[in-house]
């Protein structure tokens, strides 16, 4: 396969000579640049000085990380840089910030997903959603389906950059010697059709009963109804799970429970089961929440959580089925 670096896919996304739109492309790449310079902190962990707390909290209620900031304060500086970003928003920061006022875009990130991983060297990532500019105090408050871009970076044994535009998913891989992203996957399609479902299995005694029901049929295995036997993942890093989603196949679920029954679920709409669905969706498979598809969701709230169930078109189907029978 011809390789083609980031730069020379966004020249021309879709092989048809047209280049993408010029701030998209200039913001990709600005992206692309910030997640080279976390995943260099990523990798240098203890001896940057760089793990462990920051010794503060974040709007979710959650102990902040070193790496939490020093990404969250890289991916704003990229914002501001890149001169395309009217406002950004972060799960590591309350409010909305404004950054250049009459550009196209809004951001959203979870700068690093599943921090809580950092420490102990297991796969983590940067979250990103790209909506379009609009006025008013509620611009961000936009169903997933209005996003331009969405994509995540993965720092694991390789560092790479999945993306859509909304006409298919892309990947690059970062070439350690030279910082370069370059493509490794042109229209990632998920599988159907899949054994693998990935949900944490300590929350069992606390889901709805639909999910309660999947599960225990996937455990039954080739002896139950489902005739066949599933495998379990939980990598506690959504960035992780999902990339192993798109790259195989597989069911993941972080659904409602009754722990907090007014909490929708542990997940943020805006900046990770927003970006996450139009991925799966872009792939070929779906994203839904227990009720409505994910993409729909007009949401209220910058940090609203949501439940989500997304992955293989199949497995997704079943599960809409035994909610839709409760
Ligand atoms: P639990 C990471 O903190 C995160 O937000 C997601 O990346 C991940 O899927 C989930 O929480 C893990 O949650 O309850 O299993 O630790």
């Amino acid at each position: 396969m011809t390789t083609r670096t980031l730069r020379e896919f966004l020249a021309d996304p879709a092989g048809d000579g047209k280049p993408a739109a010029r701030e998209l492309a200039t913001l990709i790449e600005a992206i692309s640049d910030s997640c080279r310079t976390i995943s260099y902190l990523v990798s240098r962990g203890a001896l940057a000085g760089v793990l462990g707390s920051a010794g503060t909290g974040n709007v979710q209620g959650e102990e902040q990380k070193q790496l939490d900031i020093l990404a969250n304060d890289e991916l704003m500086a990229m914002a501001k840089a890149s001169g395309v970003v009217a406002a950004a928003a972060s799960e590591e920061e309350d409010e909305a910030r404004p950054i250049t006022e009459g550009s196209p875009y809004l951001l959203l990130f979870d700068p690093l997903d599943g921090s809580s991983n950092i420490d102990v060297n297991v796969s983590i990532g940067t979250i990103f959603s790209v909506l379009p500019a609009r006025g008013g105090e509620h611009a961000f408050l936009q169903p997933g389906r209005n996003q331009v871009a969405a994509g995540y970076c993965v720092y694991g044994p390789q560092t790479t950059l999945v993306l859509t535009f909304g006409s298919g998913v892309v990947a690059f891989t970062m070439d350690p010697p030279t910082g370069q992203f370059v493509q490794t996957g042109t229209n990632i399609r998920i599988p159907e059709k899949t054994k693998e479902f990935a949900i944490n299995m300590s929350n069992m005694r606390h889901w709805a009963d639909p999910v309660r029901a999947y599960v225990d049929e996937c455990l039954a295995g080739d002896t139950g109804p489902r005739g066949k036997n599933f495998n379990m993942r939980w990598i506690a890093s959504m960035v992780a799970d999902v990339h192993r989603v798109l790259t195989r196949g597989g069911l993941f679920m972080y659904p409602w429970d009754k722990r907090e029954p007014g909490k929708p679920g542990k997940l943020r709409l805006m900046y990770e089961a927003n970006p996450m669905s139009l991925l799966v969706e872009q792939a070929g498979g779906k994203s839904f929440d227990g009720n409505h598809r994910i993409l729909d969701i007009q949401p209220t709230s910058l940090h609203q959580r949501v439940s989500v169930m997304l992955g293989s078109k199949e497995e997704v189907e079943v599960l809409e089925k035994k909610h839709s029978a409760s």
